[in-house]
């Protein structure tokens, strides 16, 4: 088993909901321990640079739109195996094809609002960490 670090983030449709703290809660009851955390409103520039590897897909503007569209809660997780326990918590892509008591199926309404975000690998989460964290800001056990 590998300890690991991944970025996840909670949405402005989960930030306007009022359920940070249900969501804070499942990464903590999986065992995954929040090391890092801020709230913001990301500029278009910081959404934009955040999502690059989508920015020639149709979707790109939407999304840009909607993560602009309120705050943000930023959070560097760690834990065994981090990166996958938190996918799983989170759940498709697509809420209406997420499992039952995933973090989409329960708060997220379509596949453009949906709740979370969190890294898809190891390379990219250590991208995502420091896209938004300075090394001084992640607090280590
Ligand atoms: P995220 O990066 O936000 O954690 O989501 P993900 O890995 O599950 O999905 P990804 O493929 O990275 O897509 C990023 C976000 O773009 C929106 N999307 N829309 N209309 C579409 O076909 C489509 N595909 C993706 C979603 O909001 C997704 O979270
Ligand atoms: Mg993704």
């Amino acid at each position: 088993m590998a300890l690991e670090r991944t970025l996840s983030i909670i949405k402005p449709d989960a930030v306007a909901k009022n359920v940070i703290g249900e969501i804070e809660s499942r990464f903590e009851k999986a065992g995954l321990r929040i090391v890092a955390m801020k709230m913001v409103q990301l500029s278009r520039e910081k959404a934009e640079g955040f999502y690059a590897e989508h920015k020639e897909r149709p979707f790109f503007k939407d999304l840009v739109d909607f993560m602009t569209s309120g705050p943000v809660v930023v959070q560097v997780l760690e834990g065994e195996n981090a990166v996958k326990a938190n996918r799983d918590l989170m759940g498709a892509t697509n809420p209406k094809e997420a499992e039952a008591g995933t973090i989409r199926a329960d708060f997220a309404e379509s596949i453009d609002a949906n709740a979370v975000h969190g890294s898809d690998s190891t390379t990219s989460a250590e991208r995502e960490v420091s896209y938004f964290f300075s090394a001084e800001e992640i607090c280590a056990r």
